[in-house]
């Protein structure tokens, strides 16, 4: 939240400008009701639906989606998957927790194998979305991950992304403490956080790692689509 308005107010974008989207869970929160401006808090796996709508009715408007991973990447994954092959003009800021935070911490499509959650007692025993190259396979212009971690890059890759045209999507990973991190051993949000500091390498970085040596690291920067 503290950096999409940090963006916003760099680019002195006016907000009568903007519609903000959201679906529902922690991370749908995000935008409405805080934001002074138009908010859509629709319905859980729409936000996509509801934005693709909006932009098509008023493409003046410049339309950010914000929300969780769950949200958008799993009930809502057509949605998403659909709108990055048509290069909507959207712009797309998934918060993924890797759970389900709202509802109880559940399992999600973007659980990292062995995560322990409330259906995954004994570990998840499936691989997660690797949520950038998923858009970028279905034909998303812009993809790129960086965790809360990276206050910095993260700010810049959302105002690149509100100056571009197209389907733009920002993965955020955002640890949830109390329905992530607790299950996993880390009992505190310092804990998970540093956690977090730990496992993030650049992608150049990450790409010079053996294969079995990727797995344990999550690569964070901007991903370009494959040459077709
Ligand atoms: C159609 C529908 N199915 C299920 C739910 C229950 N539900 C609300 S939020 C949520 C998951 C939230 O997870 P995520 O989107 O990842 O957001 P988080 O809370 O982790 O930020 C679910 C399953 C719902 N509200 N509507």
């Amino acid at each position: 939240m503290n950096l999409l308005l940090r963006s916003i107010d760099e680019l002195q974008l006016d907000l009568d400008d903007l519609l903000f989207v959201s679906g529902i869970g922690c991370a749908a929160w995000i935008p409405s009701p805080h934001f002074n401006a138009d908010t859509l808090h629709t319905l859980h796996g729409r936000a996509i639906a509801f934005a693709t709508g909006a932009k098509l009715f008023n493409p003046r408007l410049l339309t950010i989606v914000v929300s969780g991973d769950g949200d958008l990447a799993a009930i809502g994954g057509n949605h998403l998957i659909h709108a990055a092959r048509r290069n909507l003009d959207l712009k797309v800021i998934c918060a993924n927790n890797r759970i389900y935070g709202m509802t109880g911490g559940q399992a999600a499509a973007t659980s990292p194998r062995g995560t322990i959650s409330a259906t995954t007692p004994d570990g998840c025993p499936d691989d997660p979305f690797d949520l950038c190259r998923l858009v970028l396979g279905a034909g998303a212009g812009y993809a790129a991950r960086y965790a809360v971690t990276q206050p910095r890059e993260l700010q810049a890759a959302i105002g690149k992304t509100l100056r571009m045209s197209g389907f733009t999507f920002i993965e955020v990973l955002s640890p949830c403490p109390t329905q992530y991190g607790r299950r996993q051993g880390l009992e505190t949000a310092p804990e998970l956080l540093a956690e977090l500091r730990e496992k993030c390498l650049p992608l150049e970085q990450w790409r010079r790692l053996p294969p079995a040596a990727r797995r344990e690291r999550i690569a964070t920067g901007e991903f370009t689509r494959e040459p077709a």
